[in-house]
């Protein structure tokens, strides 16, 4: 099961998860399931709070992704505060922007981190993470992708991670890293 209510989130995971031996089902299955505080101060936190109530929830092997963008000179805001950030994705990317508008480009550095939880409803859970590092631009472009992808240059191709196909995303990306090496974890399990 992959806990999360982000659609962009949960069609990503969908798709990196897509070769395992497990029918992956979202959160969307259980509408009636609770929200779940986000009362940790680290992703791997978060993602343990999230991937450990769903699990004992729904009686499912569970997954939880919890991510963010850390902007260094912002002092790693807004970290594990990116979706509380302000209310919709052009609104955090608008805000972003006005908070970054007098910084140099040499200080635009940022990353993404993401940590992945898999919980049995036993309790018992484990963790991975992965990031990618980039600089945060001046406006926004790329359609692709979803939350800051618009404004956050990937180093590594130079290209905005919203110019990103989905399959070139989720090779690179945070989200892409840390499910790699949950993929490790949960293969030999039922195969
Ligand atoms: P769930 O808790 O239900 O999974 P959420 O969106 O609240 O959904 P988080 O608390 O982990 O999840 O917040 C992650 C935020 O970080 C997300 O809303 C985006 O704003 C940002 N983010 C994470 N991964 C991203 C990515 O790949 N591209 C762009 N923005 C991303």
């Amino acid at each position: 099961m992959i806990a999360t209510k982000n659609a962009g989130k949960a069609k990503e995971m969908a798709e990196i998860l897509s070769d395992l031996p497990y029918e992956v089902v979202s959160l969307s299955a259980y509408p009636d399931a609770p929200d779940v505080e986000e009362t940790g101060s680290t992703f791997v936190e978060n993602a343990i709070i999230k991937a450990t109530a769903y699990a004992q929830y729904t009686g499912e092997l569970t997954l939880a992704d919890d991510s963010g963008l850390e902007v260094d000179a912002l002092g790693g805001a807004p970290g594990v505060y990116s979706s509380r950030f302000a209310p919709s994705d052009p609104e955090r990317i608008a805000k972003l922007l006005d908070l970054m508008k007098d910084v140099p480009d040499k200080d635009r550095t940022a990353r993404f981190k993401c940590a992945v939880a898999i919980a049995e409803p036993t309790g018992s859970v484990r963790t991975c993470e992965g990031k990618i590092e980039g600089t945060i631009a001046r406006d926004a472009r790329g359609s692709n992708g979803f939350g800051y992808d618009p404004v956050f240059v990937v180093t590594e191709t130079g290209r905005r991670m919203a110019e990103l196909e989905s399959g070139e995303k989720n090779s690179i990306s945070h989200r892409g890293r840390a499910l790699a090496e949950a993929i490790k974890i949960l293969r030999p399990c039922r195969v």
